[in-house]
This record gives C-alpha cells, structure tokens and sequence, in this order.
C-alpha cells in the first residue's frame, strides 16, 4: 500500500468511528434547568418554550422531569390538546412521586402537561420538537471530515 492509499484508509476509519461516536452520544436534558418541572415564575407562557428553544432534541434523547410537590407530566397527542389543556386523553407518566424520566423513541413534536389543578393553564407544559438521531442518517462531521482530509494530504511528510 502506497502512501495515499495508508491516508485513504486513514479516512475510511475516522468515519466509521465517527458514526459510531455520534450514535452513542445520547443527552438527558432536565426540564427547566434547575428550576425543575413547576408552575413557571409569574405564570409565564413562555418560561418553558424558551428553554425547550435552546436545546436540539433527538431521538435516543431522555428528558427527565424532576419536581417536588404535587404535579404530573402527562404527554397529550396533539397541539390542539396541548394548548387548550385538554386532559381528557393525557397519559401520565409516574416513576415515583418525584419525578420521571421519559425517552424519545419516535421523531415529532411530543407534548407533555401537568394535569393538576390549573398549572397547565398557569404555563406548566413544554413542547419538544424531537428529530431523528444523527446516527440513522450516517455522515461524516464535518470537522473530521476536514482533519481526515488534511492527515491524508500531509501523510508522505509523516514518512
Ligand atoms: C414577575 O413579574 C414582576 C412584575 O412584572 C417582575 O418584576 C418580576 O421580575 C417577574 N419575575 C420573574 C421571575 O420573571
Ligand atoms: C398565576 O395564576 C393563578 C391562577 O390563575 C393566580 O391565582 C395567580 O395570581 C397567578 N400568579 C401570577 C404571579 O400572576
Ligand atoms: C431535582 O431537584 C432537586 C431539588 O428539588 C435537586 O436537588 C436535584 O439535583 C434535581 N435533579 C436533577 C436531575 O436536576
Ligand atoms: C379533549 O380531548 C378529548 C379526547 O381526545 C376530545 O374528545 C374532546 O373533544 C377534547 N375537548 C376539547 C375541548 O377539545
Ligand atoms: C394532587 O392534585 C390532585 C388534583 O389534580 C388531587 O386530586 C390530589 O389529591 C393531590 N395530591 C396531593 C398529595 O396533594
Ligand atoms: C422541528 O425541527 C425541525 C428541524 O430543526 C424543523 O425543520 C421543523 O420546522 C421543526 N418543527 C416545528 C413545529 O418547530
Ligand atoms: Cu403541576
């Protein structure tokens, strides 16, 4: 095998090890920070959506509702569900009094809610807009990409 062809190679497994580092990288975000899952300050309708903002959710994702007193979160199918409050077909998900954690398994918006007392009303939901794992649509990163590239072009100046 000739020079080139070592730095082909080269490139050929930082790309594979890469897609294997990208699909075993799976995040737990906690709802809120710490904060937790709580009525918002002030009522507000926006404290959740704009935490949810600053993240990018992806399928193999955990969220982790963490809470002291009495709350629930409740995932409701739809929009129009989430933004009434309608928790007529809310599903609770419990793992003990304080809190649970909820895995994305499918890709979409997912909606969750608390059902006690008017904390829905009052700005307890969130909203995650989930999408597919990086490791599903294999690719390289770019900044591998580009080291492989630079490696495989200066490899006969290793030699
Ligand atoms: C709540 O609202 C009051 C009055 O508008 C404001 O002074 C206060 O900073 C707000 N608190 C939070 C945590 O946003
Ligand atoms: C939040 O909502 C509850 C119920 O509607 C109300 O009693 C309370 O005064 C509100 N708090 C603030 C800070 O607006
Ligand atoms: C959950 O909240 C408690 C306080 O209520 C805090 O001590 C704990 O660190 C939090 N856990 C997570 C995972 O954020
Ligand atoms: C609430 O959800 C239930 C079950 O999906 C539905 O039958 C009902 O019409 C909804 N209520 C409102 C006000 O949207
Ligand atoms: C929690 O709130 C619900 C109402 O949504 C109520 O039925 C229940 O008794 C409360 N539990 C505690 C422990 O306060
Ligand atoms: C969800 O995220 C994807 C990818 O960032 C974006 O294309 C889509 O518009 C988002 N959907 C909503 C409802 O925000
Ligand atoms: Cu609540």
């Amino acid at each position: 095998m000739n020079n080139h062809g070592v730095g082909l190679s080269l490139i050929g497994l930082l790309m594979v090890a890469m897609t294997i580092l990208e699909g075993a990288i799976a995040a737990d975000y906690t709802v809120g920070d710490n904060y937790g899952w709580d009525v918002p300050p002030n009522n507000s309708s926006d404290y959740y959506p704009s935490w949810a903002n600053r993240y990018e959710f992806k399928v193999g994702d955990t969220e982790v509702f963490n809470w002291t007193g009495n709350h629930t979160a409740a995932q409701v199918t739809n929009q129009a569900d989430f933004d009434s409050c309608n928790r007529s077909d809310a599903e609770i998900k419990l793992d003990g009094e304080a809190g649970v954690r909820v895995p994305f398994t499918t890709e979409g918006i997912h909606y969750f809610i608390c059902t006690v007392g008017t904390h829905c009303e009052q700005g307890q939901k969130v909203a995650f807009n989930v999408t597919a794992d990086v490791s599903s649509v294999p690719k390289p990163h770019p900044t591998v990409f580009a080291l492989a590239t630079l490696i495989s072009l200066l490899w006969p100046s290793f030699c």
